[in-house]
């Protein structure tokens, strides 16, 4: 294979720890902390809206305040490379950050949704948000008071663009999974279509991720260094 023109990349929280945003599933991760059930499920917001409202206010704050890192720069200028001659990088993030955006990255897909938006549980109104979220939040749209939730997608719920990153999936002639422990899917998933595609298939990780023998190739190292080699 020459050099790959279409590229899939799809990111987790690894390629924002070293901007110092908390992963999920590593000890002391946020998962390893709190319970998912209670804090990401529509379940858990009806039951105790304030609670859920309070963890994502928090982190929305981690957000605000963090900067991209060199992965994330990596990422924008191979995107920005692969455009110029024709090709492209599909970003595909389970980050709920925007520091692909900030770093320089124009077409980032966010399948579960974003942090810094906001959607009113009435109308479905999505609207970007950078404050806190608390119980008299009001809808710009149909003015419902105390009805925004943050625009993510919690477990039990569908994915954010998936006939997109179906298409793009196909479409690819390297798949590159970076910073992501591979445990959620249907995101998890995406190497065993790629291989099904017969695309190549590269993941870039700490340590080998759950699904390290679904993978033709590995790069391990921490994303701010071996991503930035890896697209060199
Ligand atoms: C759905 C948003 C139906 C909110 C998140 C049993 C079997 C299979 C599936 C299921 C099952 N039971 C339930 C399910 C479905 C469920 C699921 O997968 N559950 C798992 C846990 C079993 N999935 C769902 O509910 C999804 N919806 O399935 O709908 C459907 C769908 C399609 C088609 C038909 C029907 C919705 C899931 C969305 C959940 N929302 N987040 C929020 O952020 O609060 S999940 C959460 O995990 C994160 O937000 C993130 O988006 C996602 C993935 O985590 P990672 O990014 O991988 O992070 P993690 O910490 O795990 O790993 C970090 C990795 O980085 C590690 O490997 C580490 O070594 C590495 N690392 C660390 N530092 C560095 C590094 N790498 C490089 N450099 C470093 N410096």
């Amino acid at each position: 294979m020459g050099d790959p023109n279409n590229i899939f990349v799809l990111t987790g929280a690894g390629v924002s720890a070293e901007s110092g945003l908390g992963t999920f599933r590593d000890r002391g991760g946020i998962w390893a902390r709190f319970d998912p059930m209670k804090l990401a499920t529509p379940e858990a917001y009806a039951a105790d809206p304030d609670t859920v409202l309070d963890f994502y206010d928090h982190r929305r704050r981690g957000v605000i305040a963090a900067e991209p890192n060199a992965a994330h720069v990596a990422l924008a200028r191979a995107e920005a490379r692969l455009a110029a001659r024709g090709g492209r990088l599909f970003l595909c993030t389970q980050n709920v950050d925007d520091l692909h955006e900030r770093a320089g990255s124009r077409a980032v897909v966010h399948m579960h949704g974003e942090l810094l938006k906001a959607c009113c549980t009435v109308c479905g109104t999505v609207t970007p948000w950078r404050d806190d979220l608390d119980r008299a939040s009001i809808c710009p749209a149909c003015g419902g008071v105390g009805r925004m939730r943050p625009d993510v997608v919690w477990f039990g719920e569908m994915p954010m663009h998936l006939d997109a990153i179906e298409d793009a999936l196909a479409a690819a002639d390297l798949f590159v999974a970076a910073g992501t422990s591979g445990a959620v899917y249907p995101a998890a998933g995406y190497v065993r279509e790629a291989r099904a595609h017969n695309i190549p298939t590269c993941e870039i990780n700490l340590e080998p991720s759950d699904n390290a023998d679904a993978f033709d190739d590995a790069r391990y190292g921490p994303a701010s260094t071996a991503l930035p080699r890896f697209l060199a």
